[in-house]
């Protein structure tokens, strides 16, 4: 057990503190998943923090601290982001946490986050109950927008460009998927779609023939799918190779190169997806990040590592900014949470500030038609929206 414990974080840390001066030690950490199936994204998110540490760690370096960024292994599994969580709230050096990628993750995490006030800014975390909550109001942040915008976003293109009116929605039965789906069956519905199957697929399943064989039969005019890529690149491919041909619609968890490369590159024809984070080529002031990423990680960025990269950006800034108010002493994790609020900036993903629950006050979201080439997917449409802001759970 206890080994198992040890396996959950990734115990390189990157020391940055080139220049401290016995001031002490800030840790900045991420939770994201650095292992499995989803590691693709997880580790896209880690590689911008990391560029972004190296990038703007002198703003916390320059009051005589040593930087630490720790980058956590969550797993996509809400028992390991939560045990990571307890672990890092008891090194008083941790001030700030980038993460998760599954909102699944982040909504139990952040319960332990909030119980010490430390802050968390995520990249990635859709579900609108990540900023939507009364108990952990003043922790949860997020550099993205929301599923109760993109599900909803989902549905117009789906019935009013696509003209379907029979849909099959499929989701994967995590707090992401289930809350997508719903977003998005509403919409749907309410524009006269019948959906005539809405069912869940379970974690780790990659056999869907059940479900395929009868919409062989039922021939929806889409499939929509509610989850991460490394289920919906399995559910295309066979989807296809049983001669289903309907456009296949997902949202921004099958954002990412494994989409092609588990579903087939050749299986890409009408495939769509909804994201809160626009490929790279539609994002002018990320040109420069999406070289320098390839120079250091050898790879092309994924869909949110340029989020993950503003979002440890947001927690420096504010870091730095809590530091200077406390004339230079550590700050307090409940300062530096006060003080994300108040961080705005010109970021490689767009406008960077929070409304007074955490979200951005406006997010872009964005309509990609998926290519055979991950780089080359293209943006179908895009658009600004400001944030919702529902009655707090
Ligand atoms: N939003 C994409 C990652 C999935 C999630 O929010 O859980």
């Amino acid at each position: 057990m206890k080994k198992q414990f040890v396996g959950l974080a990734v115990l390189a840390a990157l020391a940055v503190g080139a220049d401290a001066q016995n001031k002490g030690t800030i840790k900045i950490v991420s939770q994201t998943p650095l292992s499995g199936g989803q590691s693709k994204l997880g580790t896209a998110i880690k590689n911008g923090v990391e560029l972004a540490v190296q990038d703007f760690g002198q703003l916390v370096k320059s009051y005589g601290f040593n930087l630490v960024y720790e980058p956590y292994d969550d797993q996509a599994n809400k028992d390991t982001g939560v045990a990571n969580a307890n672990r890092l709230i008891n090194d008083n050096d941790v001030l700030a946490v980038v993460g998760h990628l599954n909102s699944g993750v982040a909504i139990p995490s952040s319960e332990v986050y909030a119980k010490v006030n430390l802050t968390m800014v995520s990249p990635a975390n859709t579900n609108p109950l990540v900023t939507d909550r009364k108990s952990t109001g003043a922790v949860t942040n997020r550099v993205c927008g929301r599923d109760d915008v993109q599900g909803p976003a989902g549905a117009d293109f789906v019935i009013t460009t696509l003209k379907a009116k029979k849909l099959y929605v499929i989701n994967d039965k995590t707090a992401y998927g289930e809350g997508l789906a719903q977003a998005f069956s509403a919409r749907a519905k309410a524009l006269g779609a019948n959906i005539v199957v809405d069912t869940g697929i379970e974690a780790g399943e990659r056999d869907f023939n059940t479900i395929l064989n009868r919409a062989a039969v039922d021939k929806p005019d889409v499939v929509y799918y509610a989850g991460i890529y490394d289920q919906a690149g399995p559910l295309l491919k066979q989807m296809r190779a049983k001669g289903i041909t309907a456009p296949f619609v997902s949202g921004d968890g099958i954002d990412s190169s494994e989409l092609q490369a588990l579903g087939g590159s050749d299986n890409m024809k009408n495939v769509y997806f909804t994201t809160t984070s626009g490929p790279i080529s539609s994002l002018p002031s990320a040109k420069r990040f999406a070289e320098r990423y390839k120079a250091k990680f050898g790879m092309d960025p994924e869909g949110y590592s340029a989020y993950g990269y503003d979002a440890a950006k947001v927690v420096l800034t504010a870091i730095a900014a809590a530091t200077k108010d406390a004339k230079g002493m550590k700050p307090t994790r409940a300062a530096v949470a006060k003080a994300v609020r108040n961080v705005k900036f010109a970021g490689i993903t767009g406008a960077v500030a929070f409304n007074s629950r955490g979200d951005l006050p406006v997010a872009k979201y964005f309509i990609v038609q998926a290519q055979p080439e991950y780089a080359d997917n293209k943006v179908f449409k895009a658009v600004s929206v400001a944030a919702p802001t529902p009655e707090l759970k």
